[in-house]
């Protein structure tokens, strides 16, 4: 018999959905040594939360996270809140020794990435694990292009262009939910979207962002109150607020291996839907991926003849491609719903191993530094060199 470990998560919308379903079916997919048990759902509606936790497979609802935390049969925490609550919750939780996986941006300022990852490192100590749902890493044509870069495939990275690109907000009528106020997310498309192709770009190339210069813009300032929302569609209600977050940031960024990077992150880019984008160019050949085509790889060997070199796509539906083999038959695909179970069951294996999970509390930090050095360049006008006659 193995062990069981319990899971309470808090919050159950667009990521608490997500969530759900990677604590649903890791154990039917893969071999785990602890059994994650979906033990309570916590929302602040007693009725609703209870809804959820019958509809999405948790055994109990609660409807204050602090008697979540502090249920004996809790051993893992899941945050799946705004920005705004990650480190009272997170902190809270590795205190209590509880195992804390935390959605992302890590949070909405750096003080507070700064607490909780100090926090995190505290708990280490003690045994505790502490990780930042970077869920991307867990698609495996994006670890199946890290690990070539490991190996040397693409030579010294020269380029990093990174894209995300959604358009669910162009229309201005567009409620004014969570995710365009400041004060639940920190940021807009910067810390919900661009966060990730920051992490993305650091995992793939296994280097850091070391400076950086933007621009972001807010198209639409003002739009109708939301009155109603579920994931990226809402309803609007009466009256209309400002809208105090980024609609697109864009930035370009030095690499500590010597190479230039782009970044571009928007929820203007009609048409496309969930483009999270990453090319990467070496000295020895490039790698392409696009969420999109969320199975295919894109690789260019540039040490091949001329005449024989070019992009070729590869199918990462093998079973000797990272996690593919727990799945279907080559070439049957995966779906974004099966990066957040790679999620959990990466985060239960470094539970079970008393290894540092990844993407841990630091690198959730990191990231942080980065979207704040965002907003600072993008601030500062003095750097804008306007041309001439415009
Ligand atoms: C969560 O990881 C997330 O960034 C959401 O918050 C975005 O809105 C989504 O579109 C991509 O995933």
């Amino acid at each position: 018999m193995r062990p069981v470990a319990g899971v309470g998560m808090i919050g159950y919308a667009f990521m608490g959905r997500t969530h759900s379903q990677a604590w649903r079916s890791v154990d039917a997919f893969f071999d785990l040594p602890l059994e994650p048990a979906m033990v309570a759902l916590a929302g602040r509606s007693a009725e609703a939360t209870a809804q959820a936790a019958a509809k999405l497979g948790w055994a109990h609802a609660e409807t204050d996270w602090k008697r979540l935390i502090a249920r004996d049969d809790v051993r893992i925490v899941d945050i799946c809140t705004p920005g705004d609550s990650h480190a009272e919750i997170a902190i809270a939780a590795l205190e209590a020794g509880k195992h804390v996986i935390c959605e992302k941006p890590l949070a909405n300022t750096v003080a507070e990435a700064e607490a909780m990852a100090a926090a995190a490192r505290a708990a280490a100590g003690r045994g505790v694990r502490a990780m930042v749902a970077f869920n991307y890493r867990r698609v495996p044509a994006v670890a199946l292009a890290r690990q070539w870069v490991a190996e040397g495939r693409i030579g010294a990275v020269r380029h990093v262009r990174a894209q995300y690109l959604q358009d669910w907000i162009v229309d201005p009528e567009f409620p004014l939910v969570w995710r365009l106020r400041k004060d639940k997310a920190g940021s807009g498309a910067l810390g919900d979207i661009g966060a990730h192709i920051v992490d993305t770009a650091e995992f793939v190339t296994g280097e850091r962002l070391t400076g950086v210069s933007a621009l972001t813009e807010t198209f639409v300032k003002e739009r109708p109150l939301a009155e109603e929302s579920a994931g990226l569609s809402a309803a609007g209600g009466a009256g209309r607020g400002e809208v105090t977050v980024d609609d697109a940031a864009l930035f370009t960024a030095r690499l500590s291996g010597g190479g230039l990077a782009s970044f571009e992150a928007t929820r203007f880019a009609s048409g496309r839907k969930n483009a999270m984008r990453i090319e990467v160019n070496g000295e020895l050949g490039s790698l392409a991926f696009d969420f999109e085509s969320m199975n295919e790889l894109w690789f260019h060997d540039h040490t091949l003849a001329a005449e024989e070199a070019g992009f070729r796509r590869v199918l990462v539906t093998e079973s000797g491609h990272p996690y593919a083999g727990a799945w279907w038959p080559p070439g049957h695909g995966l779906g974004y719903e099966h990066t957040f179970t790679h999620q959990v069951k990466d985060f239960i294996e470094a539970i079970a191993t008393g290894a540092t999970p990844e993407p841990s509390f630091d690198d959730g930090l990191r990231v942080q530094r980065v979207l704040a050095a965002v907003e600072r360049s993008a601030a500062d006008d003095s750097r804008f060199t306007t041309v001439e006659g415009s």
